[in-house]
């Protein structure tokens, strides 16, 4: 059994309550048992060049699980429910109804053509480090940290709902 987060954004549709509907899919997914929802925040659009306050804000949060699936079947389930749920895969950086990203996989190292694990920007990201802060304060990014100071030290702008 491996405990694994993963972040949630949405910044299309009926925000709300696109992450209620992938939050249920993803807990009733066999192998995969949901241990904690964040509380959810409201933040701007970050694009590559910086933040964008002219698209539309995102919800963001995290879940934790506990999961008896290998890191790339997580992340086939992770992307099923972004299709579900209306995501289309076009610009790296563009708005989308539902992203489902896999933040931390018990610590695993990895990186891939699928996946690259921890997650490559989650360590500087205030909207996955607070939420994962929020549910298990003593959190530690391998590589990085603990995620109480790496959250000191991001300054992108976060609004609890
Ligand atoms: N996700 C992105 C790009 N920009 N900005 C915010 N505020 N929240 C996100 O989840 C986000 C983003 C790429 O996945
Ligand atoms: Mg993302
Ligand atoms: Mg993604």
């Amino acid at each position: 059994m491996t405990h694994a987060v993963i972040a949630f954004g949405a910044n299309l549709g009926d925000r709300e309550a696109t992450i209620a509907s992938a939050t249920r899919a993803l807990a009733g997914t066999e192998g995969v048992t949901l241990v904690a929802v964040s509380p959810v925040y409201e933040t701007p659009a970050i694009r590559g060049d910086g933040v964008d306050h002219d698209a539309p804000g995102y919800l963001n949060g995290v879940l934790a699980v506990d999961t008896t699936l290998e890191p790339h079947d997580l992340l086939d389930v992770l992307q099923a429910i972004e299709t579900e749920h209306g995501r289309v895969r076009a610009e790296h950086w563009g708005d989308r109804t539902l992203d489902l990203d896999l933040i931390d996989f018990g610590g695993r190292v990895l990186a891939d053509d699928r996946l690259v694990l921890p997650h490559p920007r989650a360590w500087q990201r205030a909207f996955v480090l607070q939420p994962w802060l929020d549910i298990e304060p003593d959190a530690v990014l391998a590589g990085r940290g603990s995620v109480a100071a790496l959250r000191l030290a991001a300054h992108d702008e976060v609004v609890r709902r």
